[in-house]
């Protein structure tokens, strides 16, 4: 895994992710102590805050596109995107959101620049906080945007990056573990098997990279590699997560939670 700065971070560095060259980009203290400290008071009795519809052992503030799996989870997700957006980055006022930082740093540093997604013209939410508590295990898994989109959906992408940036990271456990793996869409079902979400952790080797990020810090992955966290026996581990789309070289990318 690349360790870079946000001054340092190329678009070479990216590119390399994205053709899985790397395991992934590491910027250390994306986000100050202030802004982590801001984060800690205020997200946890965020107004927003809720359940993942499929998993509920998770807690999220703001809706996910993977809850999406009927026409009128997608009309509401996309119904409360704007809102949403707007009320994350309230919550961290009057210091800028490290999920509007992300977004003109992406702007910045790709040549065709960085947006906010939309499926089919509706506008999505980015900027997702998940709340992983103590013994809940993110078992190992690959994120993919078809899975949840319209079938005619548009436009495309090619292949998507995800980025967390750490906010509490607990004292034992999780650690981000990622193996070389690169299931296509019916490998990954077969290893899925009955589970409504990810791996079982035995059917697979170790890890091949394990980081464990400290609070502040940024990593971009590619989620098309099986990844996972590790459980925590003590605390909760909070990040705000951002999926980000990938139409080539020569198109901005497009980001969405
Ligand atoms: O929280 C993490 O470190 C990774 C979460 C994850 O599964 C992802 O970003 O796709
Ligand atoms: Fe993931």
């Amino acid at each position: 895994m690349l360790t870079t700065t946000v001054d340092g971070l190329t678009a070479a560095d990216i590119t390399d992710v994205i053709n899985a060259k790397s395991y992934g980009i590491h910027i250390k203290g994306f986000a100050d102590a202030d802004t982590v400290q801001l984060a800690k008071e205020r997200l946890s009795r965020h107004e927003l805050r809720g359940t993942f519809s499929e998993q509920q052992e998770f807690n999220r503030l703001g809706k996910a596109y993977i809850e999406i799996n009927d026409e009128q989870s997608r009309q509401a997700y996309h119904a409360q995107a704007v809102s949403n957006i707007r009320k994350i980055r309230d919550t961290f006022r009057p210091l800028a959101s490290p999920i509007d930082e992300l977004r003109l740093l992406l702007d910045e540093v790709w040549p065709k620049g960085a947006r906010l997604l939309d499926v089919n013209g509706e506008k999505c939410f980015v900027g997702i906080a998940r709340f992983q508590g103590s013994g809940v295990d993110l078992t190992p898994h690959t994120d993919n945007l078809e899975r949840n989109a319209p079938s005619d959906h548009q436009p495309r992408l090619l292949t998507q990056l995800s980025t967390n940036i750490y906010l509490e990271i607990p004292e034992d456990g999780g650690e981000l573990e990622i193996w070389g793996i690169e299931p296509d869409e019916a490998q990954y079902e077969r290893l899925r098997g009955s589970r409504a979400y990810g791996i079982e952790r035995d059917l697979l080797p170790p890890p091949d990279f394990v980081i464990k990020p400290e609070p502040g810090d940024l990593i971009v992955l590619n989620p098309r590699l099986i990844h996972a966290v590790r459980p925590s026996a003590t605390s909760t581990r909070v990040t705000l997560g951002v999926f980000i789309g990938y139409f080539g070289e020569d198109q901005p990318m497009a980001y969405r939670s």
